[in-house]
């Protein structure tokens, strides 16, 4: 019997039913399989969808309690939901099989799969990696926490997929097979949802499970194989020095290398920064398998501007440059955003706040105080970074901090968004939050 033939015998749940939840929902009726839907909240975001596409489908939302989620053989949950949460662990307590819907895509998947993790960067490198890779001639899918849900993918004609993977996804992550795959590194983010920084990292170290190309960042310990199965051969490392894949600094200019002979120079990647550096040698590492020629790195390096909400100049008002990096939503993507301003002329004066997912921001104080003229901080967790400053001061709102940015700004100045923490408390999301940025300074 094959697996869609199994899995139309079983009695299967979907719980959440956000972008994942109706990606879930989609595939399995297309193979024939009609699940119970099940979300906490009253309305979720794919609630519309069910009623006109899945009228098929029972769903109980608004309390998981009464949707009895032991009460079937297989339970595919999305990732915003911890497999803690009570009426999960019962489930599973009871003997019901529980997965993610990347766990299923895998049990479907035949194709090459290029997948990456890691606290930050990870939407950067897989959309240069996809980039790439269609410039080099592969029909290429790109999906997963990048915000395409990974079985819709499966309807698409690839040569190779290239995933985007969360800590959460990769908690009901068990048969992934990638052809190469990394952890970009790690630093403290999702505390409210991990007991403790090491939980995280070993949730993480889940995409090299059954990888044969497992890529690595040697200056970040953590990223290291270090699951209790037999090493992998090919161990790959990237660094900006002494790694497999590094920056060769030579007499006149700096070079992206690969085993210490130099491909082209640093100077042909559009993106800004020592840690866009770090991505760019990532992609060109988790590439090995596929010989994409040099040239076509090169070209594909010059040409990708890079992901809107990530340091993105917005404008240059009065001599100060406003950037807006709002998809800085925890400690270690607004230190490589500073840092990565740090050879450009003028002070920093820093926006900040909103929900910090329970973080320690107290690693950020040297790099305020070393770079930032102001700290300016909003939102529910606004008040965390009194104190790492001496000029840090909190205000109502963004609005707020943008028009107090201009006042404090002198020309040659760099007025920064990259909060440090999630939006949720009073955005939807990090882009809207990016937007709002994007049109107060419009307003200046
Ligand atoms: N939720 C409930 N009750 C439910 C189900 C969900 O309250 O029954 C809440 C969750 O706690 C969460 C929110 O609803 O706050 C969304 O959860 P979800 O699992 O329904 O999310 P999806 O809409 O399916 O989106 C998910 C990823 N979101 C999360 O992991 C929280 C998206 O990543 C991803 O793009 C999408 O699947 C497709 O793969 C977003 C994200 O913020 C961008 N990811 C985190 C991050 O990058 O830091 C991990
Ligand atoms: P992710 O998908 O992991 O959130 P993004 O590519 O969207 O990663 O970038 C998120 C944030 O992290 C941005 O603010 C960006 O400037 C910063 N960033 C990007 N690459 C790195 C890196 N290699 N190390 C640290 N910060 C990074």
């Amino acid at each position: 019997m094959n697996y869609q033939d199994e899995l139309k015998r079983k009695k299967i749940t979907v719980l959440g039913l956000g972008v994942t939840g109706i990606g879930i929902v989609r595939f399995l009726l297309e193979h024939g399989v009609v699940p119970k839907v099940v979300d906490s909240r009253p309305t979720p975001p794919g609630a519309h969808w069910l009623a006109e596409q899945a009228v098929e489908c029972d769903a109980v939302f608004g309390n998981l309690a009464e949707a009895c989620l032991s009460d079937c053989d297989m339970l595919i949950v999305s990732p915003g939901i911890p497999l803690y949460e009570p009426n999960v662990a019962k489930a599973i307590n009871d003997g019901v099989e529980v997965i993610g819907d990347i766990e299923l895509f895998a049990r479907f998947n035949q194709k090459p799969v290029i997948a990456v993790t890691g606290s930050n960067g990870k939407s950067t490198v897989v959309s240069l990696t996809a980039a790439v890779l269609k410039e080099a001639g592969f029909k290429v899918g790109l999906g997963g926490n990048i915000g395409t849900s990974a079985l819709d993918l499966l309807a698409v004609d690839a040569d190779v997929y290239v995933l985007e993977l969360s800590s959460f996804q990769l908690e009901t992550t068990y048969s992934l097979h990638c052809t190469s795959a990394m952890i970009l590194n790690l630093t403290e983010d999702h505390m409210d949802r991990y007991p403790d920084f090491a939980a995280y990292c070993q949730a993480k170290q889940r995409i090299y499970q059954h990888a044969k190309c497992v890529v690595i960042n040697a200056d970040d310990a953590n990223t290291h194989f270090s699951l209790p199965r037999e090493k992998p051969k090919g161990i790959v490392s990237v660094a900006l020095k002494d790694a497999d894949y590094s920056v060769q600094q030579n007499a006149d200019k700096a070079y992206f290398a690969a085993y210490g002979e130099p491909w082209f120079s640093t100077d042909k990647l559009a993106l800004l920064g020592s840690h866009n550096q770090f991505n760019a040698l990532s992609v060109m590492a988790l590439l090995e398998p596929f010989n994409v020629p040099k040239d076509v790195f090169e070209r594909v390096f010059g040409q990708f501007v890079g992901l809107p909400h990530r340091c993105h100049l917005v404008s240059e008002v009065k001599g100060v440059r406003y950037i807006n990096d709002s998809k800085a939503t925890n400690v270690g993507a607004t230190i490589a955003a500073i840092e990565s301003l740090q050879d450009e002329l003028g002070q920093v004066i820093l926006i900040a706040g909103g929900d910090a997912k329970g973080a320690d921001l107290e690693p950020l104080g040297p790099v305020l105080r070393k770079y930032c003229k102001a700290v300016l901080c909003f939102g529910r967790d606004g008040k965390l970074f009194v104190g790492l400053h001496p000029q840090a001061r909190v205000v109502a709102n963004l609005d707020e901090a943008v028009e107090a940015a201009a006042k404090i700004a002198v020309a040659g100045d760099q007025v920064l968004l990259a909060p440090a923490c999630a939006s949720i408390d009073m955005y939807t999301n990090y882009m809207a939050r990016g937007d709002h940025f994007v049109s107060l300074v419009g307003a200046l």
